[in-house]
């Protein structure tokens, strides 16, 4: 299935990309062999508060890309608040709309040289036991097996480890717009601060030149200092209308530039490091969090508890008698 998925069958490919949802041993197989294959594809990351506009930009970046001949893969992190359910089914129908054409593609409707093929996927956060931290890292890499460049990851910026995930990419793309309220307030979840590119969306909006005044003046005033500050690097502000269909090739550009720009600078190597790091610590955590479950929930776990409930053993010292086996 994996050299099926790797010579082009998208069908291998969505049936890997289930496999890599769910966690667990055959994942971590997919990972081993997608290995030896990647460190191709520019990575972006997108993200932005609810409804900013992400998934009508992407679906925008993603035309372009495939017209100019890219193979250009989309993962979209669902949000998995149910606030924002009704949201999660319009990505679906705008997303499925963009990888419809390069479907069409595929069945000979249209010239595969115009189109190409794009690949486009929604991810669940929601109860499925691999972690978005261990998922979305893997499901980029097979990606990048398949040779899919750019591979683009969809976020929404409220959680931290949506944001990490975004600010790990090799070029991170947050996304404003007007009525997002106090641009400061929005840099708590250190949302601003991953930038590289920003993209002041919904510009056909009245207010849009007072979110780009705000993230000039942040900029200026050292509040908001992207990744790569010590070097002098400056994220650029790009106004665009995802919804005109106006600033996309922008966006497109300024992407490309900030990939120049770490490239020339040795700063992609970084970044791979980092993301390498943060993939390798986020799978660590997960599998001692699961064992320390087993242990908790296990004979001596469950005896220890009871003595702690009756005041016998502190918390302290039953967390350190349990700790004691984790190794
Ligand atoms: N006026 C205007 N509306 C836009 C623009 N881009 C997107 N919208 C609208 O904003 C709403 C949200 O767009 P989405 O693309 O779903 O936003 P999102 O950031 O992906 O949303 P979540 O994934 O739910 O966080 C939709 O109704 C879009 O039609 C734009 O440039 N201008
Ligand atoms: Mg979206």
């Amino acid at each position: 299935m994996f050299a099926d998925a790797v010579a082009g069958s998208r069908l291998a490919l969505g049936r890997l990309l289930t496999v890599v949802e769910r966690g667990g041993p055959s994942a971590d197989v997919v990972s081993d062999l997608a290995q030896p294959l990647t460190g191709r594809a520019h990575i972006l990351g997108i993200t932005g508060a609810p409804g900013a506009g992400k998934s009508t930009l992407v679906g925008e970046l993603v035309a372009r890309l495939v017209a100019s001949g890219c193979r250009p893969a989309v993962l979209a992190v669902d949000p998995s608040s149910p606030l924002t359910g009704g949201a999660i089914l319009g990505d679906r129908i705008r997303m499925d709309g963009a990888a419809g054409s390069s479907v069409d593609v595929a069945a000979g409707k249209a010239p595969a040289s115009q189109l190409g093929h794009a690949f486009i996927r929604s991810m669940a956060t929601r109860g499925h036991s691999g972690g978005l931290a261990v998922a979305v890292p893997l499901a980029v890499r097979l990606f990048d097996a398949a040779g899919y460049d750019p591979v683009i990851i969809e976020t929404v910026g409220v959680g931290q480890v949506e944001v990490d995930v975004v600010g790990a990419a090799d070029t991170a793309v947050v996304v404003a717009t007007p009525g997002m309220g106090d641009a400061v307030q929005a840099n708590k979840a250190g949302l601003l601060e991953v930038a590289d590119v920003f993209v002041v969306n919904k510009a056909d909006r009245p207010g849009a030149s007072d979110v780009r005044r705000d993230l000039e003046l942040m900029l200026d005033l050292g509040h908001i200092t992207g990744q790569e500050a010590p070097d002098g690097y400056r994220p650029p502000i790009v106004m665009a209308s995802a919804l005109e269909g106006t600033g996309s090739g922008d966006v497109l550009d300024a992407v490309a530039a900030h990939l120049d720009y770490l490239e020339s600078t040795g700063r992609r190597a970084q970044r791979r490091r980092h993301r390498v790091r943060a993939e390798v610590l986020a799978r660590m955590e997960q599998a001692m969090v699961r064992r320390a479950v087993e242990l908790a929930d296990g004979a001596e776990g469950r005896e220890l508890l009871n003595a702690a409930e009756n005041g016998e053993l502190s918390p302290t010292s039953v967390s350190a008698k349990l700790l004691e086996q984790l190794g």
